[in-house]
Parts: C-alpha cells; sequence; structure tokens
C-alpha cells in the first residue's frame, strides 16, 4: 500500500511537471486539482460526508475518534480500500477519474460518504 501511495505521488509529480511545461505555468485550476481535501472521521461519521472535487484530487481521511475506522470504496472491486485505522491515522487517496465515489467504514457499514468528482474544465 506504501509502494501504491509513493507511486501515486510519482505520477502527480510528473503529471504537473508536464502541465508546467506545456503552458509555461501552472495555473490556479490545477494548483486548485492538485491540493489534498480533508475529510475528518469522528463521532463515527465522515466530515464531510458528501464532497464534490475536481479529477485530479487526493482526499486524505483522518481518523479523529478512538475507535479504528476504514474508507473503503463500496465499488465492485473497490476502488480504494485504507484497512482498519486506528486514531491519527490517515489514507489519502486522488481521484483520477470523474463519477461518483460511494464508500463507507468496513468496521460499522451505516458510516457512509460520497465523494462526487467532476471533470477538470479546459
Ligand atoms: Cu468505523
Amino acid at each position: 500500500m506504501r509502494t501504491q501511495i509513493l507511486a501515486i505521488s510519482a505520477l502527480l509529480t510528473l503529471g504537473m511537471s508536464t502541465s508546467a511545461l506545456a503552458d509555461g505555468s501552472m495555473s490556479s485550476m490545477s494548483m486548485k486539482a492538485a491540493a489534498a481535501t480533508p475529510v475528518a472521521i469522528s463521532n463515527f461519521k465522515f466530515t464531510p460526508a458528501e464532497l464534490t472535487v475536481a479529477v485530479g484530487t487526493t482526499v486524505t481521511w483522518t481518523n479523529q475518534g478512538p475507535a479504528p475506522h476504514t474508507t473503503t470504496s463500496l465499488a465492485t472491486p473497490a476502488v480504494w480500500d485504507s484497512g482498519p485505522m486506528p486514531r491519527g491515522r490517515t489514507y489519502s487517496f486522488t481521484f483520477k477519474s470523474a463519477g461518483v465515489y460511494k464508500y463507507h467504514c468496513s468496521i460499522h457499514p451505516s458510516m457512509l460518504g460520497t465523494v462526487t468528482v467532476r471533470p477538470v474544465k479546459k
């Protein structure tokens, strides 16, 4: 899993330098798309539970509560699965395709969230 995160970071870095070369400077749009968006896990809830981001955005979940939780895509096969995260643990996933991604906590399946990923406007 760590290798996968490193590979995603490397790809992101490559993508950013390519676009910076292509148009001479990084636009505010590409800065925004590359920014990480936080989701807190606390009180057996994802906050915000519904999130809309641009393609290329990294979402970082942080477990702020005492109980272990996961962030697990509800797609089959799962698009991402953090595995159990103890308090203080973070998990990041970069959304590369537009779509509506529903997820839950696999330990507490009533904890639900949605990430809507919209295409980046050109
Ligand atoms: Cu949970």
